[in-house]
C-alpha cells in the first residue's frame, strides 16, 4: 500500500489524511464542486473533482471514486463513515479493481446491515440479545402472537433499518396490527424491504458501544467501552469513556461478547458493536457498525493510540497480537454542530467570521474548520469535535467546561451553548443518565444582550 485515496470530506478526510501522512502514504482526496476550498483537498497529496454538491452526484458515486483512483494510482481507499462506509457493493466493487478497501469484507459489511440477521449470528455464538421475535416476521397474525407473549411494550424494527432509523414502539396490544402494517410498509418505503422484527423494549436504557479491531486472521481485540446515551433523535451529542456505569466485572463481559461475536464472522478493521444496558446493568446486542466512528477519539484518547493506523495495518494484511488494551483516564467528546440549539437544533449553515480553538494539556480538536470557510448546506452539520481527556470524570468535566469557554465560533449558530448547560447539569455530572435524559432536558434561553 503507498497511496491512498479518502472518499470522504470534512474532519474525518483531515484524520484519515494525518495518520496516512505519519506512515509514509500518499493521499488522494475526492471533493465536490462545493468544497473546493475544504482543507481535506488542501492537505491531501493530490485532488480530484468527482461532481456537483449534491452527496447522490459526488460523494456517493462509486464509479466516479473508483474512476478517480485509477487515474491517480491510489491502491486503497479509506471510506471514513458515512457516505459509502458500510456500502457492501462499494467494498467489493473496490476489491475488483484490485484496490484495497480499508474496511472488512463485503459479506460482513451486508451481514451486519441486515440488523435481524446480524442479531441472529451474535445469538447463535451466545452474545445476549434482546429477547424477540426468531429472524424478521411477516405475517401479522403471528406477529400478534409473539407480541403477546413478550409482553408490552414491544418495539417493531426494519431489519434493512438502524440507528433508531424505521423504529416503532408499541404499548398498546389494541394498536399493534395497526404499527405493524405501517412499519412493514415504511420499511418498504425507505430501504425497499419490507422486512421487520420484534423486541421487547427495554426501558430506561443506555447505550453503550464496544471498540473493536480485527485482522481477518482470527484475532479479535476491544478497546473498552464508549458511553453514547446523550443523544438526540438519535443523534448523538456527546460521548465519553468509560462510562460511568462500568465496572471492571462488566467491561470484562461486555467485551468479551463483543470479541466473541466479531471472531465469529472473522472481522476484519474497525467495528463497534453496540449495547443497550438496563437499569440492572443486563446487556443486550443492539447493532453492529462495520465502520471506524465519529466518537472514535475518546477511545483513542483513553487506549492512548491511533485506531486509524490500525485500521489500515489490518488492510494491510499486519496479524494483531491477542492482548488487554489498557485504558487509562477518562475522555469526552463535545459535537460542534452548525445549528442553533435554541430553534430546535434547525441548521445554520453559513460564513464562520472568527474561529479559535481552544488548547491546552487534555484538548483536542477535530475539525475541518478555519476562519473565512463556508459551511455549504448540502452536508452534515458538524464543524468540530471537541474532545478532553484528564485522569477522572469530574476533572474531564471541568476541562470541557474550561475549553468551551475557549471556543470563538462567530458567523453562524453552534450547539456549544447546549453543552456548556449540558455539563452544568446536576444528574449529568452525577452520571446519572440514559438514552431518554435529552427528551426532559430543557434548555435555558439565552438573555437578550
Ligand atoms: C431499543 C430500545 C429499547 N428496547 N430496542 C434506537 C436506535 C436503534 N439502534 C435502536 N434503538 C433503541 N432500541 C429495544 N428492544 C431503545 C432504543 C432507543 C435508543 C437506543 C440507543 C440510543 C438512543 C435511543 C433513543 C431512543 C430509543
Amino acid at each position: 500500500m503507498k497511496k491512498v485515496l479518502i472518499a470522504n470530506r470534512g474532519e474525518i478526510a483531515l484524520r484519515i489524511i494525518r495518520t496516512c501522512h505519519e506512515m509514509g502514504l500518499k493521499t488522494v482526496a475526492v471533493y465536490s464542486t462545493a468544497d473546493r476550498e475544504a482543507l481535506h483537498v488542501r492537505f491531501a497529496d493530490e485532488a480530484v473533482c468527482i461532481g456537483p454538491p449534491p452527496s447522490k452526484d459526488s460523494y456517493l458515486r462509486i464509479d466516479r471514486i473508483i474512476a478517480a483512483a485509477e487515474v491517480t494510482g491510489a491502491d486503497a481507499i479509506h471510506p471514513g463513515y458515512g457516505f459509502l462506509a458500510e456500502n457492501a457493493d462499494f467494498s467489493a466493487i473496490c476489491t475488483d479493481h484490485d484496490i484495497t478497501f480499508i474496511g472488512p469484507t463485503p459479506e460482513t459489511i451486508a451481514l451486519m446491515g441486515d440488523k435481524s440477521q446480524a442479531k441472529r449470528t451474535m445469538e447463535e455464538v451466545g452474545v445476549p440479545v434482546v429477547p424477540g421475535s426468531d429472524g424478521t416476521v411477516e405475517d401479522p397474525d403471528e406477529a400478534k402472537r409473539l407480541a403477546d407473549e413478550m409482553g408490552f411494550p414491544v418495539v417493531i424494527k426494519a431489519s434493512a433499518g438502524g440507528g433508531g432509523k424505521g423504529m416503532r414502539l408499541v404499548h398498546d396490544p389494541d394498536l399493534f396490527l395497526k404499527h405493524f402494517t405501517a412499519a412493514r410498509t415504511e420499511a418498504d418505503a425507505a430501504f425497499g424491504n419490507p422486512a421487520v422484527y420484534i423486541e421487547k423494549f427495554v426501558v430506561e436504557p443506555r447505550h453503550i458501544e464496544i471498540q473493536v479491531l480485527g485482522d481477518g486472521q482470527g484475532t479479535v481485540i476491544h478497546f473498552g467501552e464508549r458511553e453514547c446515551s446523550i443523544q438526540r433523535r438519535h443523534q448523538k451529542l456527546l460521548e465519553e469513556a468509560p462510562s460511568p456505569i462500568m465496572t471492571p466485572d462488566l467491561r470484562e463481559r461486555m467485551g468479551e461478547a463483543a470479541i466473541r461475536g466479531a471472531e465469529s464472522v472473522n472481522y476484519a478493521g474497525a467495528g463497534t458493536v453496540e449495547f443497550l444496558v438496563d437499569a440492572h446493568r443486563n446487556f443486550y446486542f443492539m447493532e453492529m457498525n462495520t465502520r471506524i466512528q465519529v466518537e472514535h477519539p475518546v477511545t483513542e484518547e483513553v487506549a492512548d493510540c491511533d485506531l486509524m493506523e490500525y485500521q489500515i495495518r489490518v488492510a494491510m494484511g499486519e496479524t494483531i497480537r491477542k492482548r488487554d488494551v489498557i485504558l487509562d483516564g477518562h475522555a469526552i467528546e463535545c459535537r460542534i454542530n452548525a445549528e442553533d440549539p435554541f430553534r430546535n437544533f434547525s441548521p445554520s449553515p453559513g460564513r464562520i467570521e472568527a474561529f479559535h480553538v481552544p488548547g491546552g494539556h487534555g484538548v483536542r480538536v477535530d475539525t475541518h474548520a478555519y476562519a473565512g470557510y463556508l459551511i455549504p448546506p448540502h452536508y452534515d452539520s458538524m464543524i468540530a469535535k471537541l474532545i478532553v481527556r484528564a485522569r477522572s470524570r469530574e476533572l474531564a468535566i471541568n476541562k470541557m467546561q474550561r475549553a468551551l469557554d475557549e471556543f470563538v465560533i462567530e458567523g453562524i449558530k453552534t450547539t456549544i451553548p447546549f453543552h456548556q448547560q449540558l455539563l452544568r447539569h446536576p444528574d449529568f455530572r452525577a452520571g446519572e443518565f440514559d438514552t431518554r435524559f435529552l427528551d426532559t432536558f430543557t434548555l435555558e434561553q439565552p438573555t437578550e444582550a
